[in-house]
């Protein structure tokens, strides 16, 4: 099998989600850092316009969002588990709680308590992050506290609840790391995160836990070597499109495709996959040849080119 490649860049707590993966697994890995902020051009090379940390890369299929990148994972390296207790279904539901009702609030304390963050920074995020209303910062940390904690405060009293070291028993899950990511930027961005995380100690104790899980074998390799692997790749087999009474797509529909909820860029492509679990497409450019990119289907839009 060709290289796992992660196209991402360190502070992202959405990337850290499957660096959690890697540990989790023991893989071994190249790591690519993709700007932080737009133009991305080696990125978008390759997803068609795709933005958003993290992606993963193997050959010449391209994996956006952390959700199909997990199962990805999950498929490709079934063992160790990342659902040793089951619950495959409710652990990818709780993408919805991890990356909005909890990651939102920590994500405006690192923007909104962080003197040190570049204005172009703040400038690229006013337009990407909708949730967000950069008008008034200071007037919206309060608010921001106190969401961080609420949420904090479910996880508290669920890990108070068991008797296991993990959330779903001896070993660590998905569930795990969808819970700890925005832990995780909050002791890695929120200035305050020590009184913030103060009233919650078996978050603390179960952290320290999560932080032994590693990030599995790291190397830092260069886009150009991402682009060879796509380059001297091919996709591989597509999944088809799966009949379904309520929508009129065939394989090879020229179709965009773009996340529902925030950062709106569509990507272009010829449809070679859709069931109710993923959406893949296919592009061809002069400089990687035809490259898969693949979206989950929940908090994807799909539309005729
Ligand atoms: N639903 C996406 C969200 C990814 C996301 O929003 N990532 C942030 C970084 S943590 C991002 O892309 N921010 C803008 C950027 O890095 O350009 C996922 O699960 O992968």
């Amino acid at each position: 099998m060709a290289e796992l490649i992660l196209h991402h860049h360190d502070p992202s707590p959405f990337a850290e989600k499957i660096r959690l993966v890697f540990g989790l697994k023991g893989l071994s890995w190249a790591s690519v850092q993709v700007p932080m902020i737009m133009p991305k051009p080696d990125l978008t090379l390759l997803t068609g316009g795709y933005r958003k940390a993290p992606v993963l890369q193997i050959g010449a299929d391209v994996y956006c969002d952390t959700s199909l990148i997990a199962r990805e994972l999950e498929q490709r390296f079934p063992e160790p588990t990342l659902f040793p207790a089951g619950h495959v279904g409710l652990g990818y539901a709780l993408s919805r709680w991890s990356d909005k009702a909890f990651f939102e609030p920590g994500a405006g304390l690192s923007m909104g308590e962080n003197e040190g963050i570049p204005q172009e920074i703040l400038d690229d995020r006013f337009k990407f992050f909708n949730f967000m209303d950069f008008g008034d910062m200071p007037a919206q940390m309060p608010h921001c506290y106190a969401q961080f904690q609420a949420q904090a405060q479910l996880l508290e009293d669920e890990l108070a609840a068991i008797d296991t070291p993990y959330l779903t028993g001896e070993a660590p899950s998905w569930i795990d790391i969808q819970a700890y990511f925005s832990v995780w930027m909050a002791n890695t961005n929120i200035p305050r995160a020590e009184e913030l995380l103060e009233p919650f100690p078996h978050i603390n104790a179960w952290s320290g836990r999560m932080e032994q899980i590693g990030r599995g074998e790291r190397s830092d390799i260069d886009a150009s070597r991402a682009h060879a692997a796509a380059h001297d790749a091919e996709p591989q087999e597509g999944i088809g499109v799966a009949a379904n009474p309520f929508h009129d797509f065939v394989a090879g529909d020229a179709v965009n495709v773009m996340p529902d909820d925030y950062g709106f860029d569509p990507v272009e492509g010829r449809l070679t996959g859709l069931d109710t679990r993923r959406i893949v497409i296919e592009r061809y450019t002069d400089e990687l040849g035809s490259v898969a990119v693949h979206f989950p289907r929940a908090g994807y839009r799909i539309a005729a080119a």
